[in-house]
């Protein structure tokens, strides 16, 4: 997809497609009302919008997956999916590839490589997935035809617009996943306009094909959501008899509490950690009808920014761990010396 880089404005990149309009979506009263609301906002020219917004080409099959009743697994049923020898011998061999970019990563945004590789395996099996819907009919689809979640989808859409006018890239060229999640490590377009980097230093931000942008952007995302260097990111824990915890687990996206608070609630860790560290209580079952308690750290939560789920922030941490556990024991092998028989 390197060509989509090479194309130099909105206006350029579309001045071809206008002949194939299909005037249907365009004029539509709540459409033209956003239209008028963007170039209000001095961002965008008429043209260029509708120009746009004449060849999107809804997807009511996206609808159809956002209605479906969401069933959220427990953790025995969706740790398999993610914990897998795929993912983690692909992680291996994307470090051995990107060794020194990653490092580099490390050194520039004091990431851990094995939590950057983790990431970019779980989005999208390093790259193989990126996603085949284009970003605008799948932004357009949400933002105007799925009132729960418009505003949220509007406003990407927005970012879209604004992001491919302001790197030169066709809006209607550019695909991601049914949500408009985009590239290797499925950025949404807010956060890649945030937190994309150019890390090949091409002058040209691209995480659909740059993998140094790729492990740049990632790394810089967890950067700047607070990651710490050497966290320990999650410890066991246990509940005292009579915990009252029903609160601590619903507030599970918050570092609201210390260890030594928690300790009071009847939480105890199950490993050394300091009193008056940040954590927060993380449920998982185990079993069939098995709970087991955690305490998530910082990093922890970081990785929550990226995606909003405990179960994934979990999942990643244990593919990291087995990614360097596999990396640095496939390094040692290759470094011993072969062995030459007696003579
Ligand atoms: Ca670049």
């Amino acid at each position: 997809m390197k060509f989509l880089t090479r194309l130099t404005g909105l206006a350029l990149a579309l001045g071809s497609s206008l002949a194939l309009a299909d005037a249907a979506f365009l004029a539509r009263p709540d459409v033209q009302r956003y239209i008028d609301e963007q170039v209000a906002s001095g961002q965008f020219n008429r043209p260029e919008l509708e120009a746009v917004f004449a060849n999107v080409d809804t997807k009511p099959d996206i609808i159809k997956v956002l209605d479906r009743p969401s069933t959220s697994r427990p953790w025995h049923q969706f740790r398999p999916a993610f914990f897998n020898d795929r993912l983690i011998d692909g992680g291996a061999t994307f470090w051995k590839d990107n060794a020194a970019t990653l490092a580099r990563a490390e050194s520039t945004f004091g990431v851990a490589p094995e939590m950057i590789v983790a990431i970019i395996g779980i989005e999208t099996g390093y790259g193989r997935n990126t996603g085949s819907f284009r970003v605008v009919d799948a932004l357009s689809t949400i933002g105007f035809d799925y009132p729960r979640r418009a505003e949220y989808f509007r406003g990407e859409l927005t970012e879209f617009l604004q992001l491919a006018k302001g790197e030169g890239k066709n809006p209607l060229l550019l695909k991601g996943s049914y949500a408009g999640a985009m590239g290797w490590p499925q950025f949404m377009p807010s956060s890649y306009r945030k937190w994309a980097v150019d890390f090949d230093g091409d002058g040209q931000r691209d995480i659909w094909v740059s993998v140094p942008d790729v492990i740049g952007s990632v790394a810089h995302y967890f950067q700047l959501h607070g990651w710490r260097h050497g966290d320990d990111g999650i410890l066991p824990a246990s509940l005292q008899p009579g915990a009252q915890v029903d609160q601590l687990v619903a507030d599970k996206f918050n570092l609201h509490y210390t260890v030594g608070e928690l300790k009071k609630l009847g939480v105890q860790p199950d490993a050394p950690v300091g009193d008056h560290v940040p954590a927060v209580l993380v449920p998982l079952e185990s079993a069939p009808g098995v709970t087991e308690y955690w305490l998530g750290l910082n990093n922890f939560y970081v990785i929550t920014r990226y995606n909003k789920s405990t179960l994934y922030a979990k999942a990643a941490q244990e593919v990291a761990a087995a990614i360097r556990e596999r990396y640095l024991a496939q390094q040692f092998v290759a470094q011993q010396p072969v062995s030459t028989p007696a003579p």
